[in-house]
């Protein structure tokens, strides 16, 4: 008999582990463990989540005749890891070897292949791109750009084709999709489900482990198996999808989902397959129930930028997230894990990640990324932030949004210039500014919003970097035209605001 690992982001039946196993006589083990749980400080929602899935999926898999050695996280004989767990599982049933579908981070990986027992890894075969594909697609380019690939990852799954042109003409409809915060908000947000027994149990043991890890475990509405995820995604398409892409890019200080889907929590840990939800989605359009632009963005979001940063995070290889191409060393300020801030954009994205574990891509690429990215943190400590505090977090997803999209760390391999603005964009894009102690308007002076100050300091510090990249020459224009004094105080106050962040004060 072998012993098959099932991680906690694998929960998916057509796991190549388990389609490879044999049911009559191997074994397969998952286990709750402090290293998993621990290696950075996980909200409380997010290990929640985790192990009541994973306790569900177990006992799907024993309802479905499979065996399964379940480890709890309060069993004492628990040895705290993946590799540790599978060579005590391998004494007790004396297991000829260990077979595992390839885990979703470097640090893993590195952990099962240097396991002292026999071990045989598979290809993780619930994305739509081999790793093999996307090499073969990115060899020889200059460029990784996503929307190239996109189309071909269309071609192969069929999704949104007339024949072997896009639907409707064109390939991407973004140009209709990014409107400002709307005044309603038609859909009421995601399905909510009241913990079951599972859940509860496991409430209660993670309350009493990471009740101090920043994050909210209270109240718990995730749902934590297929047939609730499944539920969760039909009312999303009937009363989210229509207005998906027209408000994607908006944010309000009263609304935390807006449009959006909250599915990938569910897609990443397996609970919902990739292709079943965009097929889904598709479906949505050809009933005319959800327009071109909202059905085709969602779609551009899963088969293009999720299978493009995970072929970016193996291509690039395990130093990726150790990456600092900007030399930005300043620490991680206290606000991102709850520190009191005025910046009322700010507050509004870290407190609701506090609550829900869940900010979507907007508050965290251009309000809490570009804030980091502005402010010269170290990208190191953003990305641990990020890998932390989301429910949707696993390395290979996150680092390259994080490192890459984001912070610019990687050198422009995912963007093609740094994702900055001054406070005019969030302005545009949500009602934040109304509320806030500091004034949008304001370029200089004691209430200038701090992203108005630290955008040209940005610019200013890596001039010789970006000066000449084509898309920035612009902005760079507009800064040399403003008077030297105007410059000069710019720069001093934003300096200021650097030396107050650093010391540890309210900002
Ligand atoms: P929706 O906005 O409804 O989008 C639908 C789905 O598309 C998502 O669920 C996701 O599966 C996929 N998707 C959209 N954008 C991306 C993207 N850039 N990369 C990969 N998949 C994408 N996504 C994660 O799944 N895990 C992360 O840890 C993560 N960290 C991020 C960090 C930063 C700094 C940024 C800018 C983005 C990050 N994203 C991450 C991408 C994106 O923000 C989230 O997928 C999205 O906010 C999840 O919410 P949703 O399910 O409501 O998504
Ligand atoms: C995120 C997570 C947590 C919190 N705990 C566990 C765990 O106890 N056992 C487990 O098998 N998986 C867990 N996970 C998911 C893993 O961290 C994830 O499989 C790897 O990071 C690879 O993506
Ligand atoms: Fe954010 Fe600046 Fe607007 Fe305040 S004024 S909410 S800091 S963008």
């Amino acid at each position: 008999m072998r012993l098959l690992l099932v991680l906690g982001d694998q929960l998916s039946p057509n796991l190549s582990v388990l389609q490879k196993g044999d049911k009559a006589q191997d074994v397969v083990v998952m286990a709750e463990v402090a290293d998993e749980a621990s290696y950075v400080p996980h909200h409380p929602k997010k290990i929640a989540f985790t192990f009541a899935a994973m306790r569900k999926f177990a006992q799907t898999l024993r309802d479905d005749g499979w065996t399964v050695a379940y480890t709890p996280l309060d069993d004492p004989h628990n040895s705290g890891s993946i590799t540790g767990e599978l060579i005590r599982r391998a004494s007790e049933h004396n297991a000829a070897g260990v077979v595992y579908t390839e885990p979703g981070e470097w640090r893993l990986i590195a952990a099962l292949g240097d396991m002292p027992l026999k071990t045989h890894c598979l290809p993780d075969t619930r994305f739509i791109a081999s790793h093999q594909e996307f090499d073969d697609w990115a060899e020889g380019r200059k460029q990784l750009r996503m929307e190239y690939f996109y189309r071909e990852m269309r071609r192969k799954t069929g999704l949104l084709m007339d024949g072997d042109q896009p639907e409707g003409g064109k390939w991407n409809y973004d140009h209709d999709n990014r409107k400002p915060a709307p005044d309603q908000v038609t859909y009421g947000g995601p399905m909510q489900f009241t913990p079951d027994d599972t859940t509860k149990e496991v409430l209660a043991l993670v309350a009493d482990r990471f009740g101090d890890n920043f994050g909210d475990l209270e109240p718990f509405w995730f749902a934590t198996d297929t047939g609730q995820a499944r539920q969760h995604l039909a009312h999303w398409i009937k009363g989210g999808l229509p207005n998906f892409g027209d408000f994607q890019d908006a944010m309000l200080d009263d609304n935390r989902f807006l449009y959006h889907a909250v599915v990938g929590l569910y897609i990443n840990a397996g609970l919902l397959d990739p292709l079943e939800v965009c097929q889904k989605v598709a479906q949505a359009y050809r009933d005319g129930d959800a327009p071109l632009n909202a059905v085709e963005g969602f779609i551009r979001q899963i088969i293009g930028w999720r299978e493009y940063v995970r072929g970016i995070y193996f291509r690039e290889g395990p130093d990726y997230t150790a990456r600092n191409a900007l030399g930005h060393d300043r620490a991680l300020p206290e606000m991102y894990w709850g520190g009191e801030t005025r910046m009322n954009c700010m507050s509004k994205a870290i407190g609701q990640t506090r609550a829900e574990a869940y900010a979507h891509h907007i508050q965290r690429l251009m309000v809490t990324g570009n804030f980091a990215l502005l402010a010269g943190i170290d990208p190191a400590q953003v990305h641990e932030w990020y890998l932390a505090v989301y429910a949707d977090a696993y390395e290979w997803v996150e680092a390259p949004n994080v490192i890459g999209m984001s912070q610019f760390a990687d050198d422009g391999i995912i963007a093609s210039k740094p994702y900055i603005s001054s406070g005019n964009y969030i302005h545009k894009m949500s009602d934040h500014c109304g509320a806030c102690a500091y004034r949008v308007q304001d370029k200089t002076g004691d209430k200038a919003c701090p992203f108005n100050l630290l955008y040209w300091h940005f610019l200013d510090r890596h001039r010789d970097r970006f000066e000449g990249n084509p898309r920035m020459g612009n902005m760079y224009r507009v800064w040399d035209r403003m008077d030297e004094d105007r410059r000069e105080t710019v720069l001093s106050e934003a300096d200021g605001f650097l030396k107050k962040l650093e010391a540890g004060e309210k900002v």
